[in-house]
């Protein structure tokens, strides 16, 4: 799709509804022939903004700034032209509307990259990577993928094991054709020792991306019986009252979700219904989803009453935990505290009185820097990477049950698909289907 579109000039509002101003952005050929029909203006001059009025036939229906680049000097390397027009609601929608009219068809999502990746603006490792920076909402991936947009791409270490795969791809290929002319045998031992290599070093890049997966979807659970003051301690990490804190045992009876902030670590908080024997059907509910969630958990934070001894229940919270990592905590220590040696070593805290919140923060930041990404390590940002990344590795897997077989035909396919496959990784696409699955995951209007 993305290809038979290639000679047309392509629209889209680059900015979301509600912005105080939006920004459209034409790239293709007929880029500034449709800014002269909106503006009647002739001469756009390569980046340089130009204060221009909009015209719907006699009617002036904007005030604007227009931008303008040449091709190949824009981010396309087409000619573009950018409207800075007033929101990014019904007036802009107008104009865009004009811009349609007079010759532009609109863009489909990730088309303007598509078209900066086909004309070697960027290659599409820097294109997803800086897709990444649009939508990131965490301060770790902003940092590795503005990183691989705009520094060094780490990925393109991938492109060292190409012109290796390319020799055993074309001595494959010379075998497969010309059985009798070619003397040379193929090297299996060379061979095994470039899968080797290149399943370390796809390994190591899919590992990371799955560190930095995990650590985007960091979740922290609190877990604890009734009335222990999980409720009281989610209000506090959260810094807001959200959960229902309440002397009545059982008033937590779902659970309640919120975004957890500090020292630039982010992860999803839940504070849940106990673990106990429900007393009715909709506290059996919660209860289910309480241990729904402590399976999901990457933490669980299990909260004890401090003042009182471990009954039965407490003991089997943690019992059942005791294989996952989990912080214990002891809450109320404003009270007299009970003899319990189960808890030795754990993080004493007072939700009543603000005690002990800090030590218990920092361990949760502890806790989750252990997942934290190598910084310095490529990484693959999209979905689409990962899967090519784990065929790849699958492919190698079934390659090395032929070698030093005489299965010739079936060695060089997936020689062929391994080759194939390193060069799309490394940001060198092979197919056109290939375009299609990338960009079709973008953003509109980039
Ligand atoms: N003295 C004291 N009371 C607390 C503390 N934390 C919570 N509470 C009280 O314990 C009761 C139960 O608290 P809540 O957060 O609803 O517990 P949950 O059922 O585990 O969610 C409420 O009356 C809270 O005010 C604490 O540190 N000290
Ligand atoms: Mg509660």
């Amino acid at each position: 799709m993305y290809f038979d579109r290639i000679n047309t000039t392509i629209c889209a509002l680059a900015t979301a509804k509600g912005s105080s101003i939006g920004i459209i952005r034409v790239s293709g050929k007929k880029a500034f022939e449709i800014a002269g029909k909106l503006t009647g203006k002739t001469n756009f001059e390569h980046k340089k903004a130009d204060f221009v009025k909009i015209f719907d036939g006699e009617k002036v229906v904007e005030k604007c700034l227009i931008l303008t680049f040449h091709a190949p000097f824009s981010f396309t390397g087409e000619d573009v032209a950018e409207f800075h027009v007033h929101g990014a609601a019904e007036n802009a929608s107008e104009i865009m509307k004009l811009i349609l009219k007079n010759g532009a068809i609109p863009a489909l999502k990730g088309e303007f990259s598509f078209r900066a990746v086909l004309n070697s603006k960027m290659n599409v490792d820097e294109a997803i990577a800086l897709n990444t920076v649009i939508t990131s909402e965490n301060p770790f991936s902003t940092e590795l993928s503005r990183k691989a947009a705009f520094e060094k791409n780490p990925l393109e270490k991938l492109n060292d094991l190409i012109p290796q795969w390319e020799y055993f791809h074309t001595l494959a290929t010379a075998v497969v054709d010309f059985p009798d002319q070619v003397s040379t045998d193929i090297d299996f031992e060379k061979l095994k020792d470039l899968i080797k290599r290149s399943n370390l070093d796809i390994s190591k890049v899919l590992a990371n991306s799955e560190a930095l997966s995990r650590l985007l979807d960091y979740h922290i659970v609190i877990l604890g019986k009734p009335n222990v003051g999980k409720s009281s301690l989610f209000n506090i990490l959260i810094e807001r009252d959200r959960a229902i804190v309440a002397d009545l045992p059982g008033t937590t009876r779902d659970y309640i979700s919120e975004t957890f902030y500090a020292k630039g670590f982010q992860a999803l908080l839940t504070d849940s219904a106990g673990l106990r024997i429900a007393s009715s059907e909709v506290e059996a509910k919660g209860i289910e989803k309480s241990r729904n969630l402590l399976e999901k958990g990457d933490l669980l934070i299990l909260v004890f009453d401090g003042s009182k001894p471990l009954d039965l229940e407490d003991l089997e919270l943690l019992r059942e935990t005791c294989m996952k990592p989990r912080l214990l905590v002891k809450n109320k220590c404003d009270f007299a505290q009970a003899e319990n040696p189960e808890l030795d070593g754990a993080i004493e805290i007072s939700c009543k009185e603000g005690r002990g919140i800090d030590v218990l923060i920092d361990k949760i930041c502890e806790n989750i820097e252990k997942n934290m990404p190598d910084k310095n390590e490529a990484i693959f940002f999209s979905d689409w990477q990962k899967k090519k990344a784990e065929e790849i590795l699958d492919k190698m897997e079934e390659l090395k049950v032929y070698l030093n077989s005489d299965q010739i035909e079936i060695i060089l396919f997936f020689i062929s698909e391994i080759f194939n496959g390193i060069r799309d990784l490394a940001g060198d696409l092979t197919s056109h289907d290939v375009y299609e699955q990338i960009f079709g995951g973008f953003c509109l209007g980039k």
